[in-house]
């Protein structure tokens, strides 16, 4: 049963949780590709069919971002009709300086599709596909990043498609790329967190690499031409991104939110926005940061639904410490409020299985849980300075649908809520102190379903 449950659990996590963008899949070596409808399949035909294409090409997928399709449909000229972009590799004829990496525009030309430009991408892979909209001529930018196994950091690549062709306008590395009207101009910007100094050399010495910086960047468009015009200092010891949010409502104005790995399993949070006209990083550079440094759980989410985003932070429930075996963690949501952290929730989060449940704040010296890993169930209970003498207050477990179909619902146990195949049950216990004594309801509404969260 445990392995049933962890394997679909697996799956809908790659489906669904947007922490799993930044999961390095290789598309383009699974088996079966995805199947294209059929107007890609035409555009797909028309590329074959012309003379800019080579004929040993396979289709490359984007691996991030919202953009994940092998041929993408965007309109990106000021004619209203769409345009088509194949991103492929040229697998017959590569160098070490050209690993056949491009990318095709395809346009209609009346109803037919026409293979009209094909252009050269840097890397090996492409990483995201994203648009930025030029208000002034209402012309779509095509911004193609793209990794290198052999470089550290990625490199993005801007496209614009006129009349007399589909050609680079700018270009420069990234380990994050975004697209957002972060200075509120109504022009959307590209931010991105770049390293300086020359990364690209992987011998260079260990003392170099120490004085390596690590920036946030803000290209914008203007006067025909894209500058890099803010910058601020981000982190300089992050392993991997691995969640950015973008969000309007905790501030006021635009934010991003930038869930960093900084150790084996240990995470922090970045926020940037404008302020004052400048572009400032909200808790790096401060006393704060460290107030974001957490494991268990990598990714800020608005837990409790109010559109302002919380950035969570972990420590031991009562009973536990670093030599407990099976540690169970409370973990605490936090709002930034005019630069002080402000509790907002506290919470038992199951991250790996995607679920949780809010707990009152009121209990958070005076309730643990215990964690029946062979039952898939989880007990919370009166803590009295030992895990002995346990009043249990309730208890959540996770069985399957199928299961509960053929032996039935488990004695004591209601449904909180079904996820896929996996259902959520919980069981509650009359306790002596009215306090801990919750009702079905208030069970059903603290529940918390990760997979909902923050998409
Ligand atoms: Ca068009
Ligand atoms: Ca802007
Ligand atoms: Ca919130």
């Amino acid at each position: 049963m445990k392995r049933i449950i962890a394997v679909i659990l697996a799956c809908l996590c790659c489906i669904s949780l947007t922490g799993c963008d930044y999961v390095q899949t290789d598309i383009d070596s699974m088996i079966s590709p995805p199947k294209m409808t059929e107007q890609q399949a035409d555009i797909y035909k028309a590329m074959k069919k012309s003379s800019l294409v080579e004929d040993d090409v396979v289709l490359k997928y984007p691996q991030n971002g919202t953009n994940r399709s092998a041929i993408v449909m965007q309109d990106i000229d000021t004619e209203i009709s769409e345009e088509a972009m194949v991103f492929y590799k040229n697998v017959s004829k590569t160098t070490s300086s050209d690993m056949g990496l491009k990318i095709c525009l395809l346009d209609q030309i009346d109803g037919n599709w026409k293979a009209k430009w094909t252009v050269p991408l840097s890397g090996t892979s492409i990483d995201q596909v994203s648009f930025l909209k030029e208000p002034d001529t209402n012309q779509k930018f095509v911004i193609v990043g793209t990794s290198d196994e052999k470089k550290t950091q990625k490199q993005y690549q801007v496209f614009s498609y006129t009349q007399q062709g589909f050609y680079e306008v700018y270009t420069n590395s990234y380990q994050v790329l975004e697209v957002y009207d972060l200075n509120q101009d109504g022009r959307d910007e590209i931010i991105t967190v770049v390293q300086s100094g020359d990364l690209q050399d992987s011998k260079a010495t260990v003392k170099e690499k120490t004085q390596i910086e690590t920036m946030a960047v803000v290209t914008e468009y203007l006067g025909g031409q894209f500058h890099q015009t803010y910058q601020t200092p981000m982190n300089q010891i992050v392993a991997d991104y691995i969640k950015i949010t973008k969000n309007e409502d905790s501030f006021g104005r635009p934010a991003l939110f930038l869930d960093e790995l900084i150790g084996s399993s240990t995470y922090a949070t970045e926020i940037l926005t404008f302020s004052d006209g400048q572009l400032v990083n909200l808790t790096y550079g401060s006393d704060i940061f460290s107030q974001t440094v957490r494991t268990q759980v990598p990714s800020c989410y608005d837990i409790n639904r109010d559109g302002k985003i919380e950035i969570p932070n972990t420590s031991f429930m009562p009973g536990y410490n670093e030599e407990s075996e099976n540690p169970v963690y409370l973990t605490k949501w936090y709002q930034l409020e005019n630069g002080v952290f402000q509790l907002v929730s506290n919470t038992y989060i199951n991250y790996a299985q995607g679920f949780g449940i809010i707990l009152p704040q009121t209990w958070e010296q005076t309730v643990s849980a215990n964690s029946v890993v062979e039952k898939d169930e989880i007990d919370f209970y009166i803590y009295q300075d030992n895990t002995e003498q346990q009043e249990k207050i309730f208890t959540l477990k996770m069985d399957t649908s199928a299961n509960i179909r053929s032996t039935g619902m488990p004695t004591g146990y209601f449904e909180i809520m079904t996820m896929g195949q996996i259902v959520f049950l919980a069981k509650l216990y009359q306790t002596s102190d009215p306090q801990y004594n919750l009702t079905e309801q208030q069970l059903k509404e603290n529940f918390i379903d990760l997979h909902l969260m923050g998409e």
